[in-house]
């Protein structure tokens, strides 16, 4: 029997590879997209199918995580043997600026899916993934963190997302729902949205080696981060519900690194080498040297890394750094892509495109870069 999946949040960076990934295993997958005035598509246009086209393994159905009527129609319909949930409102700086539509997507929304899986009586069907995080750590108790260290969260994504882990854990115990929480720390992609810090440095660097861009602002960037790959993550969230019980399990790389030292990491990739001066505000990116023919725009004391307060938080998480032994112990699971191997297919794919950019502005057509995120 050919298994059913449901992905909220399918058109965003985990939900692609996670669609891939499933229907590589021969899945049906169903996923759920917000209907926007432009097309939103972009990450899984490779994997379309003409809604005309017989036995399609890939249906796309309008909906929102805030419309309970619309989540309880599509399960009714699709009656999933698994459902992903991994849409949310994910960006941590944004939550501060629309908290409540935050709350709302990323804790209500969890709970009317749960509701409607048992409303429609499939609780004993339906398994459940909930896309939980490391945010929840917060303020750390403990380093590193594991599956039973304290939750402290510092931003009100995190304060949803807290929601949303405990309502997962409590259909699970309260109705005997397979539902299970992933505690995922950063994971990263060429796919990555180009406001998170890894993309927006390796999409930023690459347009100022074009000169496309003449500088990269960042907030904090002495924040530790446990970066990995999506690829990965994404096989981690597939195995976790193929168990006999459901379980929560953290899943990271098990090592850390400054933000100041992803810029760096990507800068050298771009055949750039970085000095970092100052401090605070004052901190500043200058280039040491440089290889000409990787970056020809680039030339020696540029400063093309700066501070700018506007990225600071109004609460920020220093450092997270997982401890990933559970799922290595129990699932067999490991990362399989290295850091550097990743900043190296996100640089190589944002140089690609600003090469394409550079060529396109040097035969006279206009390229709109949108520098200020
Ligand atoms: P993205 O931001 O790339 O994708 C989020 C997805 O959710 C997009 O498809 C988006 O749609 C959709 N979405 C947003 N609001 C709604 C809504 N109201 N109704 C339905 N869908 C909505 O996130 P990632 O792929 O990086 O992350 C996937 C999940 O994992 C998220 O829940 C995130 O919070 C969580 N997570 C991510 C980590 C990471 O490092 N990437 C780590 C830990 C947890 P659209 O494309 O239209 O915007
Ligand atoms: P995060 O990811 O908040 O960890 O949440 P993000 O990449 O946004 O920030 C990581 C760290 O970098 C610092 N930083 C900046 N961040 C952004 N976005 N822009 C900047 O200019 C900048 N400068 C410094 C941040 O302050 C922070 O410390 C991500 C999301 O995917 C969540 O959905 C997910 O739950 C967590 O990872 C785990």
């Amino acid at each position: 029997m050919t298994k059913r999946a449901l992905i909220t949040g399918i058109t965003g960076q985990d939900g692609s590879y996670l669609a891939e990934f499933l229907l590589e295993k021969g899945y049906e997958v169903h996923g759920i997209k917000r209907r926007s005035s432009s097309l939103n598509t972009d990450r899984i246009d490779h994997l379309y199918q003409d809604p005309h086209e017989q036995n399609r393994k890939l249906v796309l159905h309008y909906g929102d995580l805030a419309d309970s009527s619309n989540l309880t129609r599509i399960i009714n319909d699709v009656k999933p043997d698994e459902v992903y949930n991994l849409g949310a409102q994910s960006h941590v700086a944004v939550s501060f600026e629309a908290a409540e539509y935050t709350a709302d997507v990323d804790a209500l929304g969890t709970l009317r899916l749960l509701e409607a899986i048992r409303f429609l009586g499939l609780e004993k069907k339906t398994r459940f993934y909930q896309a939980s995080t490391s945010e929840l750590y917060g303020l750390v108790q403990e380093i590193p963190q594991k599956e039973t260290t304290p939750f402290h969260p510092r931003s009100p994504y995190a304060v949803a997302k807290l929601y949303a882990y405990w309502i997962a854990v409590n259909y699970r115990e309260a109705y005997g729902m397979y539902a299970c929480n992933g505690i995922l720390f950063n994971h990263e992609s060429p796919r990555r949205g180009e406001t998170f810090v890894t993309r927006k440095i390796t999409r930023a660097l690459a347009n100022i080696s074009q000169g496309l861009e003449p500088c990269l602002y960042l907030g904090n960037m002495d924040a530790l981060r446990d970066w990995g790959h999506a690829k990965d993550y994404v096989r981690m969230q597939w195995m976790m519900l193929q168990q006999e019980e459901a379980r929560d399990y953290v899943i990271a790389t098990g090592r850390q690194v400054t933000v100041r030292t992803f810029v760096e990491l990507s800068a050298k990739e771009l055949g750039i080498t970085l000095r970092f001066e100052g401090e605070g505000v004052n901190e500043k990116g200058i280039v040491e040297a440089v290889d000409k023919s990787i970056s020809p725009a680039v030339s020696v004391g540029d400063e093309v890394v700066r501070v700018d307060e506007r990225y600071f938080r109004p609460a920020e998480v220093e450092t997270l750094l997982g401890d990933p032994s559970k799922a290595k112990n129990e699932l067999g699971w490991e990362p399989e892509i290295t850091m550097e191997e990743m900043i190296s297919e996100m640089v190589a794919h944002d140089l690609k495109k600003a090469r394409q950019h550079r060529l396109l502005r040097d035969n006279g057509f206009e390229v709109a870069i949108n520098a200020s995120q």
